[in-house]
């Protein structure tokens, strides 16, 4: 029997989780997936999209799912807050989405944190997810005759985001709804990654594996972190205590030359008085 994570048993489905910054367009290519305006967009810098969303539309002989999530980077959330947002998003696409869509805004700043996303989805994820995941360009209306091929081309930083991709990007100008031949260019582009995938989407056992991985290595992150800090007191005392005892040296030597220079002073003294000559050997005798 086939397992229920298997791409076969859920065949016409295609679970689809956007990700990206606020104002990529996240929720805008929502609504073109799903050729309705379900998800609110917004033009401001601030995030509309306050909580992952779950929506649906049955097209033919395939039920696609979209969870469209609020912006990752750029909010003001807590790094708790955050997780709790994506545990939502992950919950929502039970049994686990087919597809990550990475959304990047064509017109707008490539950012450090963007550049980051697919190490940022592998560390939330796990390494594999980065398997499941297909770069989607939006705003290629705005790029002037420009073709996406042509704006890829001249630019290293997303050739490189789209290698860490396996390669798969796509692009879609929203809000044209009369043009459904780029969405169902995107839904092959996922059968044919989730094929390549072996059949199988990404589940969210995998999930929650790469989260106990994720605490695994924050509790090694700071076990070693506890033990530079010790190490480095350990060396901080021997340091202090060599220190210490090589000042004790430095005092005793400095002693013992005081007392032989008083020495040296008193047979000087002594030597020079003829009434203490009589004294001169035993004080030669002394100082030998
Ligand atoms: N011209 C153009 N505008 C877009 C495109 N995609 C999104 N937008 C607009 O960009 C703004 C931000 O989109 P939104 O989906 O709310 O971004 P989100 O924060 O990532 O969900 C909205 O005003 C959208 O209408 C596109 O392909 N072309
Ligand atoms: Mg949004």
């Amino acid at each position: 029997m086939k397992t229920f994570c298997s791409y076969s048993l859920v065949n016409k489905q295609q679970t689809l989780f956007l990700v990206g910054k606020t104002g990529s367009g996240k929720s805008a290519s929502g609504n073109t997936i799903l050729g309705h305006s379900v998800f609110r967009e917004d033009a401001s810098a601030e995030s509309v999209t306050k909580t992952c969303e779950r929506r649906e539309r049955l097209e033919g002989d395939r039920n696609i799912v979209v969870i469209d999530s609020p912006g990752i980077f750029d909010t003001d959330k807590t790094q708790v807050q955050l997780k709790e947002d994506i545990e939502q998003c992950v919950k929502l696409s039970v049994p686990g989405p087919h597809a990550f869509l990475l959304v990047i805004n064509l017109k707008s700043r490539f950012t450090k944190e963007e550049k980051d996303t697919v190490k940022w989805i592998q560390d939330n994820f796990g390494s594999a997810a980065a398997t499941y995941t297909i770069v989607l360009f939006t705003h290629a209306d705005l790029l002037r005759g420009k073709s996406v091929e042509d704006y890829v081309a001249e630019s290293k930083q997303l050739q490189t985001l789209i290698h860490q991709c396996g390669g798969r990007y796509h692009s879609l100008i929203n809000g044209q709804s009369s043009d459904r031949k780029q969405v169902t260019e995107l839904l092959d582009k996922i059968d044919e990654m989730v094929q390549i995938n072996g059949g199988d989407h990404y589940t969210n056992s995998m999930y929650y594996k790469a989260q106990r991985e994720l605490e695994e290595e924050e509790v090694r992150a700071w076990w070693e972190e506890e033990e530079r800090k010790r190490q480095a007191e350990r060396e901080r005392c021997t340091n202090e205590y060599e220190r210490e005892r090589q000042k004790d040296r430095e005092k005793r030597e400095r002693d013992e030359k005081f007392r032989f220079r008083c020495k040296l002073l008193s047979l000087t003294q002594t030597t020079r008085n003829p009434r203490n000559r009589h004294q001169q050997k035993i004080i030669y005798f002394d100082s030998s």
